[in-house]
């Protein structure tokens, strides 16, 4: 019943509205440039509380680079590293993504984004020719990491994937994620290989894509990108998070590392989805994601793999060297007597 009370409570809360428009969320919103980094390294969290809008400014570079020691290949990347730029948003931001496609390239490219509900997860709307800029704008209306990559029908899609183009974007939940000390992204990903016109050269193979027998399978698109000067840190009683995504094209990877069990798989890369815990290794199909939590225990070096064993020998290892102090209740070696 609409009583006289509740009447006149109406006729306030109106006329407050009147006199003290609330601003909507669309003229709130504010706009701000997407701190973008690469793989090993991860953007800082939001901190937001509000969505925003996030522009995310892309540049697609066709490039020669190294994939392993001694080995020169004809890349396609976005801003001109394999994977491409980490993006880090909030659950409800509107994201606007700008592709450019210098005049100097050879093909047209675009992005999708898993992270995307809409056609093509925007690569039909952002598809750029050389000289041009492709754009849209998507709402991230479900947290999680998602994987992005080229879908480009010139020539196909899977040349663009194998060549260097993808990346993560990982949406955070409303309230974000627990602190963790260190956070690192990584992504496995295959390369078929061929002799290009240059002998110094190598360039994608049809012929092996389509066998699906990969020459290198990699970590952040290089044998040696995780390893030496590359290696991952972290120090004893330290949380780790890692981010890893597995672009194939073709493989899912069995992600394990080492000596550690994982505390915390957020399964599939979802993020209030299925949790498992104690975990040794874990599948993360082509085109997928996982997030992974664990606590370092002891120090010593930690080896980053695709169980999926004989693909170590094509390169798919790094290091997590751990610091600090031993604890021999946990573990200790033993000389021999
Ligand atoms: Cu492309």
């Amino acid at each position: 019943m609409f009583t006289c009370k509740r009447f006149l409570c109406w006729c306030f809360a109106t006329l407050m509205g009147l006199a003290f428009p609330f601003p909507s969320n669309a003229t709130a919103m504010e706009t701000i440039e997407a701190r973008l980094t690469t793989p090993p390294e991860v953007p800082p969290p939001t901190g937001r509380t509000q969505p925003a809008h996030v522009v995310v400014r892309v540049q697609a570079k066709e490039l020669i680079g190294s994939i392993g020691d001694g080995v020169q290949y004809k890349l396609w990347t976005f801003n001109g590293t394999v994977p491409g730029p980490m993006v880090r948003v909030r659950v409800g931001d509107t994201v606007e993504v700008r592709l450019e496609n210098p005049k100097e390239n050879k093909f047209a490219h675009n992005m999708d984004l898993h992270a995307v509900n809409g056609p093509g997860g925007g690569a039909g709307a952002n598809l750029a020719f050389p000289g041009a800029t492709g754009v849209f704008t998507f709402k991230a209306l479900a947290p999680g990491l998602f994987m992005y990559h080229c879908a480009s029908p010139v020539p196909n899609p899977h040349i663009h994937l194998a060549n260097g183009m993808y990346g993560m974007i990982l949406v955070e939940p409303e309230h974000g994620l627990p602190k963790v000390d260190r956070e690192y992204a990584v992504i496995e990903s295959e390369f078929f290989t061929k002799p290009s016109e240059d002998k110094d050269v190598l360039e994608f193979s049809m012929e092996k894509g389509l066998a699906e027998h990969s020459d290198y399978v990699v970590f952040n698109g290089h044998t040696g990108s995780l390893l030496g000067k590359g290696e991952l840190k972290a120090s004893v009683g330290e949380t780790v998070r890692l981010y890893f995504g597995n672009i194939g094209p073709n493989s899912a990877s069995s992600f394990h590392i080492i000596g550690e069990i994982f505390d915390n798989v957020h399964t599939e890369g979802t993020i209030g989805g299925t949790v498992n815990h104690h975990v040794q290794s874990t599948l993360v199909p082509a085109a997928g994601a996982t997030i992974v939590e664990f606590k370092v225990d002891v120090p010593g070096a930690y080896v980053l793999v695709d169980h999926s064993f004989f693909r170590v020998a094509k390169g798919a290892l790094g290091i997590l060297k751990v610091g600090g102090n031993d604890d021999p209740s946990i573990f200790q070696a033993h000389p021999a007597p």
